[in-house]
């Protein structure tokens, strides 16, 4: 068959009729119709390219700016149009007409809420465009309220009406002083206590350098749970043996930045002793010399004397990871902001910016290596427990830091938050919820105890969302929590282990033997806390409890606490460390769910990853700009 019969007759018109084509398929257009109509597709494109570049309104950039007030159209609508039984309140001499605009306004009410119920609660949900800009370059600069004036902080003494409840936060006092008092007599000045040796404890991360670990973790603690002669016997401790520049070995840039740098600024946030600041301050400046990679993404360990640095030789491809160089960013922020040196500051915002380009598995989980070098990723392992864990618990505690002005954090964690619920939340067999890993895009139905701290953050970064995400967000956070919980809840002590597994015949236990141990964590804890707060369901508190009880029964030796190596063996033994942890998360996280909201609350404080408060720009006002000498 030849191309002329191809077409249909019906296009084979006469040109009065404006055909487009003739049966042989060639334009049958008149001359002067063909300029015609060359000209309108010209001045459409013309038009059309001048309203894409020069518009504000139809800019690419613009779409977020114009779909925020979209979210508030439905509401403001609605609210424009009163409700129905205003129509009574009308009355007068045309009661019938203003029944019938009522009505007419109920019927709008009814078709706009059904048309927009969905989509409105999807729009709620997206923020602002996250902008390089959004995070001025000092916060400080821009707060006009706080200045030098500020007060050392009274706390509140955060005692529950419940003299049950009051009794149980003495006992986690009690655990505290006791946990301070041995260490004290046994291993004062080194990192940590071998309860059972009776005699000091350090691990890698400390370098082999006396540091005191556990006198700085911990003297926040000390300071909320209002023991002024313990804080005071460390704050000396601090001012007279605290120095990082004679350090001749290798110390975690990491660990020292969440415990050290952290748990002076909060000290110094506290109490405005400028000692702390100083010494956060000097601390912080022998970080330093681990950024200067190719990328400015920090090896793990720095000898703070010589500044030479490296990654650690176990990790892949001798990368970075992300959990650490993820992990820097309220301690370096707070002390630019405060201090007014960006030095903290620009190397913090250029690793996040760095993360924020890459492209991600999955649109936004993040692997746990990232080459120091080249600035990508490395092997495609994904966790929000060990390696990952913290990295993404900073993008939502930097906006919140921030006072909610840190968008690119924001996004992020949005983002990411979104791609652990579509990718890795998982259920049991018995509908257990759960949050498993990836490797090599295969999942790995396993959970770490550290990836519990998420639980209470998802719940709260949903409060900030449209009702429907923030139901979303809350039942996920609470149902993780439980799944933490049958974590403890199926072990011999009332203690989780290290890791718990899903498989087809065990749910939410430990599998292999390097698995099984407990090393004073908090995380799990953490999450409850977050809950309860969020809540005020009891279960938290009765959870909470038990797990004092089990901690006190398994872990308490006469001289200190200790680790246990086998959570489902009530006569196991024990790993002989009190963890700096214990003191700086655990204990202080137990003692504030038997606390009142006041104290620290989260209107003017945001944990660091080490549980150490940092003061939250614009609500509170040991967010000032000071100058050091
Ligand atoms: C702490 O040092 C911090 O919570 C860190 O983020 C993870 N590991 C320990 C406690 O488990």
């Amino acid at each position: 068959m030849s191309g002329r019969n191809v077409l249909p007759t019906h296009y084979s018109r006469s040109s009065t009729q404006f055909p487009i084509l003739s049966p042989n398929g060639r334009s049958i257009l008149r001359i002067r119709e063909k300029y015609l109509l060359v000209l309108v597709v010209i001045v459409f494109i013309v038009f059309s390219v001048i309203g894409v570049a020069f518009l504000p309104e139809l800019k690419a950039s613009n779409v977020y700016k114009y779909i925020k007030p979209a979210d508030n159209l439905g509401p403001d609508l609605l609210g424009l149009v009163p409700p129905i039984e205003s129509g009574h309140a009308l009355g007068g001499h045309d009661t019938h007409t203003a029944r019938a605009k009522f009505e007419d306004a109920e019927r709008l009410r009814a078709k706009i809420s059904q048309h927009f119920s969905y989509n409105l609660s999807q729009l709620n949900a997206v923020l602002p465009k996250p902008n390089e800009n959004a995070l001025p370059q000092d916060l400080t600069e821009k707060h006009e309220d706080f200045d030098d004036n500020w007060k050392p902080l009274v706390l509140p003494n955060g005692e529950d009406s419940d003299p049950e409840v009051r009794k149980k936060r003495d006992f986690i006092k009690e655990m505290m002083r006791e946990a301070w008092v041995h260490y004290k007599t046994y291993a004062w000045g080194e990192n940590e206590l071998k309860p059972i040796s009776k005699k000091g404890h350090s691990a890698g991360i400390f370098g082999t350098t006396k540091l005191g670990a556990t006198i700085v973790d911990g003297l926040d603690t000390l300071f909320i749970m209002g023991m002024k002669d313990e804080f005071k016997e460390g704050r000396d401790w601090i001012q007279q043996n605290l120095n990082f520049d004679e350090i001749n070995s290798e110390v975690s840039v990491f660990e020292t930045v969440i415990r050290f740098v952290g748990g002076l600024l909060t000290c110094y946030a506290f109490t405005k002793d400028d000692m702390f600041l100083e010494k956060a301050n000097s601390i912080a400046a022998r970080m330093l010399p681990a950024f200067n990679t190719p990328t400015g993404l920090p090896h793990a360990l720095v000898n703070p004397s010589t500044g030479s640095s490296k990654n650690y030789v176990w990790a892949s491809q001798s990368s970075s990871i992300l959990s650490e160089v993820g992990t820097l960013h309220l301690e370096f922020l707070y002390l630019s902001d405060i201090t007014g040196d960006n030095t903290y500051k620009d190397k913090v915002i250029s690793i996040r910016h760095r993360l924020n380009e890459l492209p991600k598995p999955h649109g936004g989980l993040y692997p746990n290596y990232i080459s120091p070098k080249t600035g990508q990723f490395g092997q495609p392992h994904i966790s929000v427990g060990a390696l990952g864990d913290s990295f993404y618990e900073y993008l939502l505690k930097e906006w919140i830091q921030s006072g909610g002005k840190d968008m690119e954090a924001r996004h992020m964690w949005d983002e990411a938050i979104a791609a652990i619920d579509k990718n890795l939340v998982q259920k049991s067999r018995s509908g257990l919820t759960y949050i498993a890993e990836m490797k090599y895009d295969r999942l790995e139905h396993k959970m770490d105890h550290l990836a519990c701290f998420i639980t209470g953050l998802i719940a709260l970064s949903g409060q900030s969302l449209d009702a429907q995400l923030k139901n979303h967000y809350l039942e996920l956070g609470a149902q993780l929590s439980h799944t933490c919980h049958e974590s403890y809840a199926r072990t011999d002590t009332g203690i989780g282990p290290e890791s718990f597994r899903f498989t087809d015949n065990i749910e939410a236990k430990a599998v292999r033997p390097n698995e099984k141990y407990y090393i004073q964590r908090p995380e799990v804890i953490e999450g409850w806390f977050y809950m309860w707060r969020l809540t005020h369901d009891n279960k938290y508190r009765d959870w909470a409890w038990e797990a004092t009880q089990a901690i006190y029964k398994y872990c308490r030796t006469e001289t200190g606490y200790s680790g246990i190596k086998n959570v489902y063996d009530v006569n196991g033994p024990k790993d002989d460390v009190q963890q700096s942890f214990l003191l700086a998360e655990t204990l202080k996280y137990l003692y504030l769910i038997f606390s009142t909201d006041d104290l620290v609350s989260f209107e003017e404080w945001v944990f660091n990853t080490e549980a150490h408060p940092l003061p939250i720009f614009g609500k509170n006002p040991a967010y000032y700009k000071k100058s050091l000498n």
